[in-house]
């Protein structure tokens, strides 16, 4: 095992990788920002290297100041997280060339999955499913309106270089064709510098699975079943779950082996998740795959009982994994993403200090986070604050759990996405688990709306603010007037079992609690 690992990130994912590090037995060193100099991960760590100002292009980004300040540590490997130098194939051979050791997979793995087109290919060679389509460039719209003909509309444009729905462009019919490839390419162009754009059959109403898998450097690969992602807004996830209502143990193997079969096909080694969309009936075309630990990983780590960090160092150090069936999942887990953007103002990323947090804990929540009450939130790394994940014996369970944990929640000073995930968890539809990934755009007008009950409760919540403090300062001025936490309004518990009815009686509990401290 290393004795030094350097990781090169910041925020939650850092933090994870620390706390994985030191249940090894391994010395972290942390990397960082003058923005970041008060950060957890930094305090954290065993060490820590200030890289450079705050831009994420003058810092996190230096792949090679941070291979210096691996050299300089004695740090043995180098644990990238996801985002930033994460899945950048010079990173991880410039890692490999310094002598030292990469903690994902081999340049080559990432470079095979890198281009959309030759991981396509290489599903097909494999017996891999995707969806019916071509895998050469087009070269005018003549060809794309043939090709759309044979397949037949609704028909997608792709990005040969894609990710993230740029470039991608819904043609219903062949009036649309030529004005759709000309404004896909010219994105493509735009994003990726490659104009390079092909064809796919439109798949309608589809969830989005991604199979984790793990690969030792020993020729094991397993899969760890799958993650529900559907639920996101602009191709950002906002709720994971795992396992997926719409995978039957049957489809489970299928889609496993499937996952495995790429994986080893791409060389494989570490964690990595295949994409896949899962059309009604129950068909699945593989989309592509990530050369990274995620950030959804802790729901898959809670039905599986495994560290996904944990063996990711493992398996860079040589380890072999001692698992050979895939993994079935135990229960349930539900994982949403706290942003600190503004639901009620289109996600509008909001910033300043967080004054006070309150963290919720009991059965089966997990908070993982990068913040802190007295941290400053500005607008140079991702507006993802924390991840509130919890595990429960069935799907029921884990939601009523995960409402639960989000009444407990209290961030104040910024404002974030707390509200929306309750509303989430109320909604019917999702609890029926009938998502897919235009679910949420779909929802979110309704799930927003301020209806008069609504309205009646933050009043509430308000009201109930209002004596709390009325009594504490009534307390403070004849101290025996009070006679404890049950005495004045808030000492009734409100009748309405909404969420504002319950978060203006925590509110109230809390503020009795700091006077009666
Ligand atoms: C699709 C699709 C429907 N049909 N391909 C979006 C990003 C890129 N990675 C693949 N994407 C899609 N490909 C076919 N043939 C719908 C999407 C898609 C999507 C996929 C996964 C998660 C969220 C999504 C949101 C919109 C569209």
């Amino acid at each position: 095992m290393f004795k030094k690992v350097l990781i090169a990130n910041r925020g939650e994912i850092a933090l994870r990788i620390v706390r994985a590090c030191r249940e090894l037995g391994v010395k972290s060193v942390a990397v960082y920002s003058d923005a970041d100099v008060h950060a957890p991960h930094v305090r954290e760590a065993d060490e820590a290297v200030r890289i450079g100002p705050a831009p994420s292009a003058e810092s996190y980004l230096l792949g090679h100041e941070i291979i210096a300040a691996a050299k300089k540590t004695g740090a043995e490997a180098i644990h990238p997280g996801y985002g930033f130098l994460s899945e950048r194939e010079w990173f991880a051979r410039a890692v490999r060339d310094a002598g030292l050791v990469w903690i994902g997979p081999p340049a080559e793995a990432i470079a095979a999955m890198g281009s959309k087109t030759a991981a396509r290919t290489l599903a097909v060679a494999n017996g891999v499913p995707v969806v019916p389509g071509t895998t050469e460039a087009l070269r005018d719209a003549k060809e794309a309106a043939a090709v759309a003909e044979q397949f037949g509309y609704p028909v997608l444009l792709k990005a040969a270089a894609g990710g993230g729905g740029k470039g991608m462009r819904v043609v219903h019919s062949a009036s649309e064709i030529a004005g759709a490839l000309d404004s896909a390419k010219r994105e493509a162009k735009n994003a990726f510098g490659d104009d390079a754009v092909y064809v796919e059959k439109y798949i309608e109403g589809p969830r989005h699975v991604e199979i984790q898998i793990l690969a030792d450097q020993h020729g094991t690969v397993i899969s760890l079943g799958e993650r529900e992602c559907s639920v996101q807004r602009r191709h950002q996830k906002m709720i994971e779950e795992a396992p997926s209502v719409a995978v039957s143990p049957e489809l489970r193997e299928r889609m496993g082996a499937a996952a495995v079969r790429a994986a080893r096909a791409a060389g494989y080694v570490n964690a990595g998740t295949c994409e896949f969309l899962l059309d009604k009936s129950g068909a699945f075309y593989f989309l592509e795959m990530n050369t990274r630990i995620q950030v959804e990983h802790p729901v898959t780590e809670l039905v599986t009982g495994l560290d996904l960090v944990q063996w990711q160092i493992r398996i860079a150090a040589g380890e072999a994994l001692p698992y050979r069936a895939p993994f079935t999942p135990r229960g349930w887990a539900i994982e949403c993403r706290i942003t600190s953007e503004d639901p009620a103002n289109g996600f509008l990323p909001s910033t300043g200090r967080i004054n006070y947090l309150h963290v919720p804990t009991g059965p089966g929540v997990r908070w993982d986070s990068g913040v802190e009450t007295g941290s400053d939130v500005g607008l140079f790394y991702d507006p993802m604050l924390a991840k509130l994940i919890v595990w429960g014996p069935t799907r029921s369970d884990a939601i009523a759990r995960m409402h639960r944990a989000l009444l407990e929640l209290t961030i104040d000073g910024i404002e974030t996405s707390r509200e929306f995930h309750l509303r989430v968890m109320e909604d019917e539809e999702f609890r029926r688990g009938d998502i897919e990934i235009q679910w949420l755009e779909r929802r979110l007008p309704s799930l927003l709306e301020q209806t008069p009950a609504r309205r009646d409760i933050e009043n509430a919540a308000m009201a109930a603010a209002l004596i709390a403090h009325h009594d504490r300062q009534q307390a403070v001025a004849a101290p025996s007037a009070v006679s404890g936490p049950a005495s004045g309004a808030s000492g009734k518990t409100p009748s309405a079992q909404s969420a504002w009815a319950q978060t203006a009686w925590a509110q109230t509990a809390r503020v009795e609690s700091l006077r009666t401290r």
